[in-house]
């Protein structure tokens, strides 16, 4: 297989053998760091979405999958291009309660940091309260949550609402990021239920161009 199609295989077979060589050949040959995720690694992932979800790949190799991706994130962050700029604003981030799907929500992480903004990673399965005393705690700019499960959709929209109770929109903006949220939902829905900023984010990029916005 050519090189390409061969590093999208790695991911969907969650074939781990000879993913350093494979990478470190796709850098030499002048492709970024950023643009092996999003070009071929995330398309191996979607395979493996639409293979799960077809009842077509059980879940242990989901797994296993999950895994090389992690692996070869890891791999290439030391390459990426980091900007000098430092101390841009400060994010917690965090999947939310009940939802363990984190590699999305990790390379929001990735990409924020390479740019300047100071991130308080808080992990998976964070209950509102949580997540609060993390933004307190670290005196906090912005709030981003992460989740991919349709649950965690009505999880934000309850965790919006518990926010707006105690009366924080003044204070955090909030990143809304994952594959089971959509635009209008986050816009239509979300927002009327917070009287603060709420943003949504199709990906990692666009969550740091909405940071520069909430920041500026
Ligand atoms: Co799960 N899973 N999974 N899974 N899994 C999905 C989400 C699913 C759509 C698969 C499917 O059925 N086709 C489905 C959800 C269906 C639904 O809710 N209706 C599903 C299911 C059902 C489940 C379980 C319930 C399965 C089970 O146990 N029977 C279980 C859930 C457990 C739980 O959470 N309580 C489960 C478990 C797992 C694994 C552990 C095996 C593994 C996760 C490993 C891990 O994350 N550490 C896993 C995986 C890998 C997936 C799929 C295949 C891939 C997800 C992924 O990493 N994508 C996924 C299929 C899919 O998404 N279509 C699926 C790559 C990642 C980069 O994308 O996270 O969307 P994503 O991030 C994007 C953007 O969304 C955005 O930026 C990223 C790109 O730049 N973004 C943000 C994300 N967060 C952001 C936050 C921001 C800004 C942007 O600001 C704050």
């Amino acid at each position: 297989l050519p090189l390409d199609e061969r590093l999208k295989r790695r991911i969907v077979d969650g074939e781990r053998n000879g993913l350093e060589a494979d990478l470190d050949t796709a850098m030499a040959e002048g492709r970024t760091p950023l643009s092996i995720i999003n070009d071929l690694l995330l398309d191996g992932m979607k395979v493996v979405g639409e293979l799960f979800g077809s009842g077509q790949m059980q879940l242990p190799f989901v797994l296993q999958s999950a895994e090389v991706m992690k692996t070869a994130v890891a791999y290439l962050e030391p390459h990426m291009e980091k900007t000098d700029d430092d101390g841009k604003g400060r994010i917690v981030l965090a999947t939310v309660k009940g939802d363990v799907h984190d590699i999305g929500k990790n390379l929001v992480d990735i990409i924020l940091s390479n740019n300047g903004y100071d991130v308080v990673n808080i992990g998976i399965k964070q209950p509102i309260a949580a997540i609060l005393d993390a933004a307190e705690e670290h005196r906090a700019d912005a709030i981003g949550m992460s989740g991919l499960l349709v649950k965690s959709t009505v999880i934000m929209k309850e965790n919006l609402a518990e926010m707006a109770e105690r009366g924080v929109a003044e204070r955090w903006p909030v990143l809304l990021g994952g594959a089971a949220l959509t635009r209008a939902y986050v816009e239509d829905d979300l927002r009327s239920i917070y009287p603060g900023q709420v943003h949504y984010a199709r990906d990692a990029f666009e969550g740091l161009s909405l940071m520069d916005r909430v920041m500026a």
